[in-house]
């Protein structure tokens, strides 16, 4: 979504897996053309999607560097084939660049790709963003091969964070166990130095706000309204993953159900929660957890006419989404690590300015370094969060809108654009934009 259109300004290529696998790797590229974009896919094996897909990157980084040591697991051959697939894709991806273009790579299932490009003689300006935390060092340095994961970084020309912390965590790295340097912007160890620096991704503001607008979700709050029979609704949208908090949140929910009993029917709790990594047990297990924590919290407190939490694992259409958040009195954002997240900056963008909802946000998702003025809580107290939930329910009007316009003044200075220039912009070196041409 927030590349979309930056890839049609530039008239960019996209690269990556296909989400296909095949019997036999062949290197074989396919290119097409979407929506004024060019889509170069590659097939992977099964034993790539298993140990580089569903192995190194959704079980070894993703739960390291969400915190969660205790489910990263480390086997030889999930960073073997972590390395074959980067050296795949390189092969791939060379014979597709040309002299002035730039590469802007994606995320930690990528992070040796600008190693793999240099020993294909890639020479071009290459900037790497990665979405999700990174680490404190104590924590990174659980990984047995660390030195060899961070040490890749340094072939970048550009590393961009989502925040503050996760720059200052690699800086702390760098200084304290690859022994470098870090001198303002640009930091210097194994040989090498490279730029870094912090690009928080936003919405695209317009557009949400436009959908939000639009009949779909106009028609999703009207049968939203009409569902409420005169209930506050808190809200949570997440992907079905154990970093989002779930069962915390809904634990919180049930102290918050114990501390306000003159609340309790007058409040439901709506939880989306859309299957995610359904390969991986630990998402497995996590579902279950949350089937047995929501079931038993409804035994305990439902009666004949009320339900205390919603559970629905389905997806909606994103326009369907915006009028759903708008019918919220509360977003529930409560993860226990997150790169940003972006929940929290569409439940903003898709409230009601005359009577917008309150948004209580976990101190540890990326985006609570530019929501002050959302209730912010720390996910692992079930007493904290369950008292932001009584005051954002019971919070005047003047004070929802004087918190929402700040809220939304931020998005909009922040935005999708912002983040996109910015990065864009570091990595040319602030050359002007290459002339878009017609697709
Ligand atoms: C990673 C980082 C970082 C959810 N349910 C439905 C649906 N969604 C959409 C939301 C939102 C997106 O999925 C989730 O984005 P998040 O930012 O909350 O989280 P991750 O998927 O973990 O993303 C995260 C992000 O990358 C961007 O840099 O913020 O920290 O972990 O846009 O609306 N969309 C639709 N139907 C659903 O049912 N259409």
């Amino acid at each position: 979504m927030a590349l979309a259109a930056a890839l049609r300004e530039y008239s960019g290529v996209w690269f990556g897996w296909s989400g296909q696998t095949t019997g036999q790797h062949t290197g074989q590229v396919s290119l097409q053309r979407q929506d004024g974009v060019t889509v170069a896919t590659l097939d992977l094996e099964e034993q790539d999607r298993q140990e580089y897909y569903n192995g190194y990157a959704n079980r070894t980084i993703w739960p390291l560097f969400h915190y969660r040591v205790d489910l990263s697991a480390y086997e030889r051959s999930f960073s073997e084939g972590y390395a074959r697939v980067n050296a795949r894709f390189a092969k791939a991806l060379a014979p597709l660049i040309g002299d002035g273009d730039f590469i802007w790579v994606h995320d930690y299932h990528l992070i040796p790709l600008a190693q793999e490009l240099r020993k294909q003689g890639v020479r071009n300006r290459i900037g790497f963003f990665l979405h999700i935390p990174w680490p404190a060092q104590r924590l990174l340095t659980t990984l047995p091969n660390h030195a060899e994961l961070t040490s890749a970084l340094f072939d970048y020309d550009l590393i961009g964070f989502q925040t503050e912390d996760s720059r200052s965590a690699f800086e702390d790295y760098v200084v304290k166990v690859a022994e470098g340097e870090a001198r303002g912007r640009r930091m210097g160890a194994f040989g090498r130095t490279v730029e870094v620096g912090v690009y928080p991704i936003g919405l695209d503001v317009d557009e949400f706000e436009a959908s939000a607008a639009g009949e779909v979700a106009g028609a999703e709050f009207a049968r939203m309204q009409a569902s409420l029979a005169g209930r506050s609704m808190v809200l949570g949208v997440d992907r079905l993953d154990y970093s989002k908090g779930l069962e915390e949140r809904f634990l919180a929910y049930e102290q918050f159900l114990q501390d306000n009993p003159d609340l309790r029917e007058r409040v439901f709790l709506l939880q989306i929660a859309t299957p995610s990594r359904e390969e991986v047990t630990a998402y497995q297990d996590i579902r279950a957890r949350l089937d047995a924590v929501t079931g038993r919290i409804n035994g305990a407190f439902a009666t004949v006419d009320w339900v205390p939490i919603r559970y629905v694992n389905r997806t909606y259409r994103r326009d369907e989404l915006a009028g759903i958040y708008r019918a919220a009195r509360v977003g529930l954002v409560t993860p226990l690590r997150d790169g940003m997240n972006l929940v929290a900056k569409e439940y903003v963008a898709a409230q009601d300015p005359e009577d917008p909802g309150v948004l209580v946000l976990s101190q540890f998702a990326g985006a609570s370094e530019q929501m002050d003025e959302a209730l912010i809580v720390n996910p692992f107290n079930r007493e904290e969060v369950a008292g932001a939930v009584a005051w954002a329910l019971t919070m005047d009007r003047a004070e929802r809108v004087r918190r929402w316009s700040l809220l939304m003044d931020g998005l909009r200075r922040s935005d999708v654009r912002a983040w996109r220039d910015a990065f864009v912009g570091d990595l040319r070196g602030h050359e002007p934009p290459a002339r878009r041409i017609a697709s």
